[in-house]
């Protein structure tokens, strides 16, 4: 569905002092003075990990993820060493995209507790130093919530408007918009004889956001939830709440993402969020851009453009979907892994940030797509993977289970799947069109969303300790092998390299917010590049093959200390070549030639 120029551009060209860079590590989440650019804002240094609620901790024995799931395990959190939790969407939602559809915006889906639960949980998370960002979700609402169940009611309700109703033209669909995630965007309502549009299910109507009145409204449901104490929110699909004044066919059915992602109006409705709620510097918010080429993402991100702090792209997400078949599984070569981050950080620029996930709750699991989930490189693979995640010039965001190298789980079957975008994609896939069951489950194996949401795994006993009770999703039966319990004691596990890697970003504030630099975009082998401060340079290879690698250094430079590796014996100081074991990685100061560290900011 995202098919883009590869046009980019570098925007600004702030240099931030070694004093910036100092001050960064113990200012963490003290408040940052305003307008005041030698003090990086708490996000930037912050790791966030992302808690799919239902797939969690699930603490009342129903079977399904909660809040005192959640809040039970802060400290499984925190001594991860992460400070910001980003909770999908807990409100109260019919769950037909688990949660993506909410039906109450101040409500808590009673799946996962009450009120009482998630101020607890600000205060459990506050008291440990730790924010917590929700997922915010602008661009519909489930077709049960009030304002949509009033809307239908008739063509002068007051909530008509609320949505975006069309009549049919020629007893046809106003255009021949496609949902993401099955067929015709647009829903006919017999009562009152038009359309509505939903760019996701039909039961996700989308609102109209050219209506002040939800406008307003959805600010008011923000502030709600900001006057909670919750540290900023992640804006779920917001480059699709403008729409087009008119609905013209689109000639090109493979890109209809692109187009969603450009309403008229769809900067000028993020500014006036901005303005009226966001303003406070203290809120982070950032910005799921699916759909957004890269020469776009400056417009939501240039801090003075006073939008959105942080983008969430796509593109690297997308590297093993086939083009035109987003179902299909496309094979990909790590030249064009690294050409995508590189691309990525030109169209970023100097001041504007980004954040950084290998996976996330609409994807398979990170290491069994870059990765080796199963032989001999299944550890070392999950701790190369980690050093990517977390030495890029952006704010990552681990998704729950990485940390301990939870896999895909073997699905043989359609039945076996819950997410609605697999089931409406069978329907039309397998059930009318000509593709075999057995192609389509060895695909969606692969891909689907579902991989990521069985529930997390968290010691050998049954159902994982995610459940006493029937948990409401498979459980991957690697549990007795891989869980969080077999390696918090363990100093050699994957669980304690993500704990040494995230301090030591905080200790290396250049890991944080130094340029980066790809060394070598066309290797298909080692994956390396340069991260670049004022005083130092550091230097990250990953070796993303099953052999060993020979690599030389950028020219002129050697290596003056190891800071981590995942395995091998250190270089010894001085060396310009490493001879890396399948799946080594590691990160290393530089002795930089003296040109590099003067041209490099
Ligand atoms: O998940 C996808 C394809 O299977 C993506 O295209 C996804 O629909 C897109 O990134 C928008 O995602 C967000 O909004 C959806 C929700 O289902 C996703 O979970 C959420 O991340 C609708 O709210
Ligand atoms: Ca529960």
């Amino acid at each position: 569905m995202n098919h883009f120029s590869y046009l980019f551009c570098t925007i600004f060209g702030l240099t931030l002092t070694q004093q910036t860079l100092a001050a960064s590590v113990s200012t963490q989440v003290n408040p940052t003075p305003k307008n005041n650019e030698s003090v990086l804002p708490w996000w930037k240094t912050a790791t966030i990990y992302q808690v799919y609620l239902r797939s969690f901790a699930d603490a009342n024995g129903d079977g399904i993820g909660d809040i005192p799931g959640l809040i039970r395990h802060i400290d499984y959190l925190k001594t991860l060493g992460v400070d910001t939790i980003w909770i999908s969407p807990h409100y109260d939602s019919p769950n037909i995209d688990n949660g993506y559809d909410v039906r109450d915006f101040k409500k808590i889906s009673s799946d996962y507790g009450k009120m009482a639960d998630f101020d607890r949980l600000i205060h459990e998370t506050k008291k440990r130093k730790m924010h917590v960002i929700i997922d915010f979700i602008l661009n519909h609402t489930s077709d049960q919530h009030q304002w949509f169940i009033d809307s239908q009611k008739s063509l002068t309700n007051t909530f008509r408007d609320y949505y975006i109703w069309r009549n049919p033209i020629n007893g046809k669909p106003p255009n021949n918009y496609l949902s993401f995630f099955d067929g015709s965007a647009w829903e006919y309502q017999q009562k009152t004889k038009q359309y509505y549009l939903h760019y996701f299910t039909k039961q996700q109507p989308d609102l109209n956001w050219d209506n002040p009145a939800v406008r307003g409204a959805m600010h008011a449901n923000m502030r709600f939830w900001l006057d909670k104490g919750v540290s900023g929110m992640r804006l779920d699909s917001v480059p699709t709440i403008s729409k087009p004044q008119q609905f013209i066919d689109l000639r090109d059915l493979n890109h209809f993402g692109q187009y969603y992602a450009q309403g008229p109006n769809l900067h000028r409705y993020i500014q006036e969020l901005h303005h009226e709620v966001l303003r406070d510097d203290q809120i982070f918010t950032v910005g799921e851009l699916f759909g957004v080429d890269y020469k776009h993402l400056g417009l939501f991100i240039a801090p003075e453009r006073q939008e959105i702090n942080a983008a969430i792209d796509s593109h690297l997400i997308d590297l093993d979907h086939d083009k035109k078949n987003y179902w299909k599984h496309r094979d990909w070569q790590i030249r064009e892994f690294r050409q995508i981050i590189q691309k990525l950080d030109n169209a970023i620029g100097e001041r504007s940030w980004k954040t950084f996930f290998l996976t996330n709750h609409d994807n398979s699991r990170m290491i069994s797509r870059y990765g080796r989930d199963s032989g001999p490189y299944r550890e070392l693979s999950a701790k190369a993977l980690a050093t990517i995640l977390l030495t890029q010039r952006a704010t990552p965001i681990l998704y729950q289970g990485d940390e301990i190298g939870m896999t895909n789980y073997p699905f043989s079957s359609i039945n076996e799947f819950q997410d609605v975008s697999v089931l409406h994609l069978y329907d039309r896939v397998v059930k009318k069109g000509n593709v075999s069951p057995d192609f389509f489950v060895s695909q969606a194996r692969l891909l689907n969303r579902d991989n990521a949401r069985t529930p997390f795994q968290w010691d050998s006993s049954k159902n994982a300790g995610f459940t006493r009770g029937k948990p409401w999703f498979h459980i991957n039966n690697n549990y007795r092998t891989i869980n969080a319990d077999a390696q918090l004691n363990d100093p050699n596990s994957i669980f304690r390299f993500y704990r040494q890697l995230i301090a030591l970003r905080q200790q290396r504030p250049t890991l944080i917010i130094g340029k980066y630099r790809d060394v070598d975009l066309n290797n298909n082998t080692v994956y390396a590049y340069t991260r670049t401060g004022k005083q130092d340079v550091y230097l990250v290879t990953i070796n993303m093959t099953d052999h060993p690698q020979r690599f030389y250094l950028p020219k002129q430079s050697s290596i003056i200390e190891t800071l981590l590796q995942n395995s091998g014996q250190e270089p010894s100081v001085g060396a310009t070549q490493l001879l890396l074991g399948p799946w080594q990685s590691g990160i290393y100061r530089l002795l930089p030639p003296k040109k590099t560290s003067q041209s490099s900011q």
